[in-house]
């Protein structure tokens, strides 16, 4: 008899389950709710940012979204806020709050960052989250003639040339010293897989324009290439060395070569690229033994000129691509 309840128990409460799941696949989805941001600054000043809280479709009632604010700033005194809640009116995918900078005669540059807390209607989705800076948008920290907000390092002091950023020299920003198999590690576009000769260098020229004629690419054991007379890098220019074939293409409109000796020799299993000055100085080294041997792939800046090294394939914007000779990582030309 007791089995027998247990049984009619058992049984009853898998009904109910089943209910219950009948019930939420015939409901209507509740909707998730992220935040977003076009601004990363506000200027101290009475400057504005939005914030857009965004839902994955559109709902029959109104979605109220609680932000909490953390950071260095405080709300109330650093910056002032729109309202206290954002309201998504039924049916509408968006709504948005306003954040104002206050001028407090403070100086130091605080972090606002907002969050959703709660969310009334919706389900709170990634990113839930946006940081901003709160700046003196028209002061100029580091000196160099450019405004705060306008200076993409307002902290190194660079030229206008360069957006107020440091010049960074000319720089390797992508190595293949591994291509990939079968004619998808063509890099040189001439039609054949030929695993020396399509292996590459692209350096980036963060500087004004440079006369690297004389100038060598070395591997450990010899010289490998010497930029021929008259090689001439504009300022933010591209020059790629390829270890040889017939570069087929236009490379984002690089400087293309291949190696004066008929290949630039990149060992996979560990050896190094060194760029030298016409006087034998270093200017740049890529160390192939402090990456995977086995690449199959370039190793490429990301982001470009700036980032560290990382394969090719696994940065997103680079969508699936194994390099990039010539062009920035998505394959967009460098911009001037
Ligand atoms: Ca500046
Ligand atoms: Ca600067
Ligand atoms: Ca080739
Ligand atoms: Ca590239």
């Amino acid at each position: 008899m007791t089995k027998m309840r247990n049984f009619i128990f058992i049984f009853s409460s898998v009904a109910a389950l089943s209910v219950l799941f009948t019930a939420c696949e015939t409901d209507d989805v509740t909707p998730i709710v992220t935040l977003d941001a076009f601004e990363t600054s506000v200027d101290v000043a009475g400057g504005t940012a939005d914030i857009t809280a965004r839902l994955n479709g559109p709902v029959n009632d109104e979605v109220a979204v609680t932000l909490g604010y953390s950071g260095t700033a405080t709300l109330g005194e650093d910056f002032l806020v729109s309202a206290d809640e954002i309201l998504i009116s039924p049916r509408s995918m968006a709504g948005t709050l306003t954040l104002t900078g206050v001028e407090t005669g403070d100086t130091a540059v605080k972090s606002i960052t907002a969050t959703i807390v709660s969310a009334r209607n919706a389900v709170t989705g990634e990113p839930a989250s946006v940081t901003f800076d709160l700046i003196d948008c028209f002061g100029d920290f580091d000196g160099d003639g450019i405004p705060n907000c306008e200076d993409e390092c307002p902290f190194e002091p660079g030229p206008p040339e360069n957006n107020g950023c440091p010049w960074l020299g000319l720089i390797f920003n992508e190595v293949l010293y591994d291509p990939p198999q079968g004619i998808a590690g063509d890099s040189n576009g001439d039609g054949v897989r030929q695993p020396q000769e399509d292996e590459f260098v692209e350096f980036y020229n963060s500087n004004f324009e440079l006369d690297i004629s004389g100038y060598t690419i070395s591997d450990d054991d010899m010289v490998r290439h010497v930029f021929p007379e008259g090689t001439i890098v504009p300022s933010k220019g591209v020059v790629v060395v390829f270890g040889g074939g017939e570069p087929t293409g236009d490379f984002g409109g690089a400087i293309v070569q291949t190696a004066s000796t008929g290949r630039l020799s990149l060992n996979r299993d560990g050896d190094t690229s060194t760029l030298r000055d016409t006087e034998g100085n270093v200017l740049d080294v890529f160390d192939i033994n402090l990456f995977d041997n086995r690449a199959g792939q370039a190793y490429t800046r990301n982001p470009d000129i700036t980032g560290d090294y990382e394969k090719h394939t696994e940065i997103p914007e680079a969508e699936g691509a194994f390099f990039s000779p010539g062009t920035r990582l998505d394959g967009t030309v460098f911009g001037q």
